[in-house]
């Protein structure tokens, strides 16, 4: 997966000090993608490297306890005199839990114009070819599982410090539903080794879990209320969410991350959506039990992901029409939905 040049490339590359070297994660990044990028970020300060992260826009609120997570550059709120010197002087340009270079969304362009070689580690299907060196594997858990095995491959493992530890704890926490998802033996092997490293996981769930607002559980509320769909006889329920309900609840980034899941968790259904307007656009959020493919259904509106979680923008297209698409593309799919 990892070819022995590439390691050999990296391993003198890692050998020089000092060395200038920009994190990418994915726009509207997870706790997987920040929790990669800034376990990345430690893991390379140690090793004596001059590290920083450059978010396409905004992390959720949920995150913001992260170490270091105050010095994450956003791209979206800098000019683009700004943004270019980020560029000057950077020998890696490392691209994580993404494998398409249109989910670097505003700097794509520069990144792939830069000439900097790329590194993309992720889990992701069906990697891109933008980045000429590519640690993938799309069994993993999360990309924070990808940069632990990286730094393995390494063998590097003792630059892992707390805070490194507690950021890729979280990404693969977050990951898996809180080992929901965490089917291999590796993964729980991994979160083992980061016990290890003396962090307190309780603490991690109750910072991530039990850290919210009461007027982000008023919205839930709302949602669960007035906004879900339910088609019990095709097994398939959705949340919509307007521009009106994100002005009215005064939404922040990461405020509607998960409500989906409340869809799944219905007895009888194994396919769930979460609508999402915006000004130009509607978000689709797809969640799947088993067999059920929600990758299929991205898929159908440009987007992508994993099999059982998976995602799609599509421009100019409104909100009720996304809808009346979504509810006929199920119907139509009964096959992939009705599978014993
Ligand atoms: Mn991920």
């Amino acid at each position: 997966m990892f070819t022995a040049k590439n390691i050999n490339k990296l391993q003198s590359f890692f050998k020089e000090k000092n060395q200038k070297i920009m994190i990418v994660p994915h726009v509207g990044p997870d706790g997987d993608a920040m929790g990669s990028a800034l376990g990345f970020y430690h893991f390379l300060k140690i090793l004596g490297h001059q590290p920083f992260i450059l978010s396409p826009d905004e992390y959720p609120y949920y995150l913001d306890w992260m170490p270091e997570i105050e010095k994450v550059y956003i791209a979206n709120q800098l000019d683009t005199n700004t943004l270019q010197k980020f560029f000057l002087g950077t020998q890696l340009i490392a691209c994580l839990d993404f494998n398409a270079i249109s989910r670097a969304e505003g700097i794509s362009q520069q990144i792939l114009e830069s000439g900097i070689p790329i590194l993309m580690i992720d889990h992701h299907e069906t990697p891109e070819p933008f980045a000429e060196m590519i640690f993938h594997d799309n069994n993993a858990s999360s990309t924070c599982e990808m940069v632990y095995r990286f730094i393995e491959t390494f063998e590097l493992l003792d630059f892992i410090d707390l805070d490194c530890a507690k950021c890729l704890y979280t990404g693969i926490v977050t990951d898996t539903g809180c080992f929901k998802y965490a089917l291999s033996e590796r993964v729980h092997e991994i979160a083992g080794k980061l016990l290890q490293k003396n962090i307190e996981p309780m603490k991690i769930h109750n910072l991530l879990f039990n850290n919210t607002s009461e007027e982000r559980l008023r919205f839930l509320g709302h949602m669960l209320k007035d906004r879900l769909v339910v088609y019990k006889d095709l097994k398939f329920a959705y949340f919509k969410q307007t521009l009106s309900d994100e002005q009215k609840y005064q939404l922040k980034e990461g405020d509607s991350e998960g409500i989906v899941n409340y869809a799944l968790s219905i007895r009888g259904i194994d396919l769930a959506c979460y609508l999402t307007e915006k000004e130009d656009l509607t978000k689709f959020s797809f969640r799947s039990l088993g067999e059920v493919p929600a990758i299929y259904f991205a898929k159908h509106f440009g987007g992508g992901g994993h099999h059982n979680a998976a995602g799609a923008k599509t421009l100019n297209l409104s909100i009720d029409d996304a809808e009346n698409q979504l509810v006929e593309l199920v119907k139509n799919n009964q096959h992939l939905i009705h599978l014993t």
